[in-house]
Parts: structure tokens; C-alpha cells; sequence
């Protein structure tokens, strides 16, 4: 059989080392390969480093919903949409207290907050700090998303036992403020920089769907796998179309389109943790299988995100069993 012109150029084993510099065009080089050749590539690099077989369970809860000041196109949440999310007040210990305990019960290791902030103030520093103390008592990693932080914040929160700190670059950088028009990318980049310094982990990523191009998606992923080090956790989000917000009548994807990415990220950034977020109801049983094949091991474990849903855990527990997956120690 003759080999086919993508075999010849790129080596099957994609080169995996940690300082390895991905121009946009390699991304898009892996993102326009055959299904059956990119999915094996981002086989091959998973079986490298993960067991196949096993998911990271993350199970995610609004602390502050609501009321944002930025204007995310995508977001149900910025006071400036006409969404039906409600301005709720921070939740306190006793409730972080007793959602965590119930995630732990049903199985996640990791508990990350999300709060519709555009940047922590330093009045709510204690507050939150008390959060994060809270999910760490409980003996589960925890994650926290609260929009821009400063270098004493991150600090303060690192003390405070905080495992990993998401902040997602979400789409290309030239079409950022198409849709993010209230801060830049650069802002973003800048954030991601302050919790690597303060030894916090980067969990980092972004929402396909919004209109961007496959080129545009490869931009995306080299940017994420550019920083050095790479995001220890990669987040892909579905846009899920808000009523109310700019984006609620944006084309749907292609689930292949979804699974191509996926791939991408786990050829490109070889140890991370590629978490399959919001949008897991719209891909159903068989895209999130594909998903788990092209090197997806992490997902959004609870019947809510922030403010929209998600598969119910009985739900998630069946489409392990009936793809012989499991939970992840950590
Ligand atoms: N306010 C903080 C911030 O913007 O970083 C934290 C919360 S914000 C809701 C976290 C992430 O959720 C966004 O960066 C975006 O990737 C994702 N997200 C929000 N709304 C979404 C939607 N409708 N569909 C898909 N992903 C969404
Ligand atoms: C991430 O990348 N996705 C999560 C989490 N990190 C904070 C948020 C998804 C939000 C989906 C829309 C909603 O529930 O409001
Ligand atoms: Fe606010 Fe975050 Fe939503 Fe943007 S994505 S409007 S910063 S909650």
C-alpha cells in the first residue's frame, strides 16, 4: 500500500519533548490529518503517558454567580447580557463544606469553584481563602476560577493549599476581542504568568464553537502549548448557546471538529490533563466516546457546570461501565 503524503512528512511518533515550540501551521498539520492517522498519533502519545482506560473526575461549583461587569460574548453570567442568571451573593464554608463532601462521596478528586468575577478584590481574598481551605480539609484538589489575580493574591492562595488556578485563553488571539471585548488576551496571558509564579498549577483552555475557523482552533491550542511549562490541565469547552448572550444563536459544530481538537491537545501537550467540559450533553454517548479514544482523561463530573447542566452522575457512572473506563486515582 503507498503511504500517504501527510505519512511522509510527519513522523508517526510526534515529537514529544516539553520544549518543543508549535508553530501555528504544525497544529493545523495535526488538526487537517485523517481522522484514523490523527487519532492514532494522539493514541500513541496517551498510552505514552496515561493509562488509556482511566478519567479524572473534576466536579465544578458556582461560588458567586452572576452580575459579571465583562462582557464575554458567550456568558450567561455578565451583568450586560439579558440571561436569566440572578446576582447571588459568595456562598460560604458550610456550603462549599457540603457539596465538596458530596463530590468526594461520588467520586471526584479534584473540587473547583467559579466565581463571575472579572478580578478577585482583595476584600473577598479571606472569604475565598476560607473555600479553599475547606476542599483541601477534605483531602480533594482544588481548583479555583475567579477571573484576573494579582501576584499577592496568588500567593496568598498557594498558602492557602490551592492546587490549581483556571484561567482559559479560550479562543485565537486575533479574534479575541470579537468576542471578549472587556479584557485582551494579553491580560489573560499576564494572569496565567502570576499563578506560575506563585507555584500554582495552570489549568487552561478554551470554548470551541463560537465561529472561529480550524486555523483559528490551531492558534488556540499553540498558544496553550507554547507556555512554558504547558497547562497541567487543558479544559475544552462546547459553547453552550446562552439565551440572552451574543453568542446564543451561533452556528452548531461539527462534533468531529470537537474530537480533531481534543487530539490536537493531547499530541501537543503529552502530559496534561485534556478535561472534556462544557458541551459533554450536546456531544453524547458516542462523541465523548471518541473523545476518550483521541486522549480526553478528565471531565466535569456533577449534574451542573456553573449555571447550565451536565450529565447526572448516575448517567456519567453507566457510559464508564459501557466503555470500560474509570475513575482516576488523582
Ligand atoms: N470569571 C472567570 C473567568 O472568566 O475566567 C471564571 C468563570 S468563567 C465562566 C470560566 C470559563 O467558562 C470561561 O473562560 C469559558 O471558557 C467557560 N464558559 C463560560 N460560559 C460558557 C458557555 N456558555 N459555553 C462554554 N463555555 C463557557
Ligand atoms: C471551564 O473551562 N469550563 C467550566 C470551568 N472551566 C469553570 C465552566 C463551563 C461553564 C459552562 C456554562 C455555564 O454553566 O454557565
Ligand atoms: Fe464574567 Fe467570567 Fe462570564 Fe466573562 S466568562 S462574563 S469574566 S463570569
Amino acid at each position: 500500500m503507498k503511504s500517504s503524503p501527510v505519512l511522509m512528512h510527519l513522523p508517526i511518533k510526534t515529537p514529544t519533548p516539553k520544549d518543543m515550540y508549535w508553530s501555528r501551521e504544525s497544529v493545523s498539520e495535526l488538526l487537517d490529518l485523517p481522522i484514523p492517522e490523527l487519532m492514532f498519533r494522539a493514541q500513541l502519545v496517551h498510552r505514552e503517558h496515561f493509562n488509556p482506560c482511566e478519567v479524572q473526575l473534576s466536579t465544578l461549583l458556582s461560588i458567586k454567580s452572576g452580575g459579571c461587569p465583562e462582557k464575554c460574548g458567550y456568558c450567561s453570567q455578565s451583568a450586560h447580557h439579558h440571561a436569566p442568571v440572578a446576582d447571588e451573593p459568595m456562598l460560604d464554608a458550610s456550603a462549599v463544606k457540603a457539596a465538596a463532601t458530596a463530590a468526594k462521596v461520588a467520586g471526584a478528586t479534584r473540587f473547583c469553584m467559579g466565581a463571575a468575577w472579572r478580578q478577585i478584590r482583595d476584600r473577598d481574598l479571606p472569604a475565598v481563602t476560607r473555600l479553599v481551605e475547606t476542599v483541601g480539609e477534605l483531602g480533594l484538589e482544588s481548583c479555583l476560577t475567579a477571573g484576573m489575580l494579582k501576584p499577592h493574591q496568588a500567593t496568598v492562595l498557594r498558602a492557602a493549599g490551592l492546587d490549581y488556578y483556571n484561567h482559559n485563553l479560550d479562543t485565537a488571539p486575533e479574534i479575541y476581542g470579537n468576542f471578549i471585548p472587556s479584557h485582551t488576551f494579553q491580560d489573560r496571558l499576564e494572569t496565567l504568568e502570576t499563578v506560575r509564579a506563585a507555584g500554582l498549577k495552570v489549568c487552561s483552555g478554551g470554548i470551541l464553537g463560537m465561529g472561529e475557523s480550524r486555523a483559528q482552533r490551531a492558534a488556540l491550542i499553540a498558544q496553550l502549548a507554547n507556555l512554558d511549562p504547558f497547562p497541567e490541565s487543558v479544559p475544552i469547552n462546547q459553547l453552550v448557546r446562552m439565551e440572552g448572550t451574543p453568542l446564543e444563536g451561533a452556528d452548531i459544530l461539527d462534533p468531529l471538529e470537537f474530537v480533531r481538537v481534543i487530539a490536537a491537545v493531547r499530541i501537543t501537550m503529552p502530559t496534561t490533563r485534556v478535561r472534556l467540559s462544557a458541551g459533554r450533553k450536546a456531544l453524547g454517548d458516542l462523541g465523548q466516546g471518541l473523545c476518550f479514544l483521541a486522549g480526553a482523561n478528565s471531565i466535569f463530573y456533577g449534574d451542573k457546570l456553573l449555571t447550565t447542566g451536565n450529565p447526572a452522575f448516575e448517567d456519567d457512572k453507566t457510559l464508564f461501565s459501557r466503555l470500560g473506563l474509570v475513575a482516576a486515582q488523582k
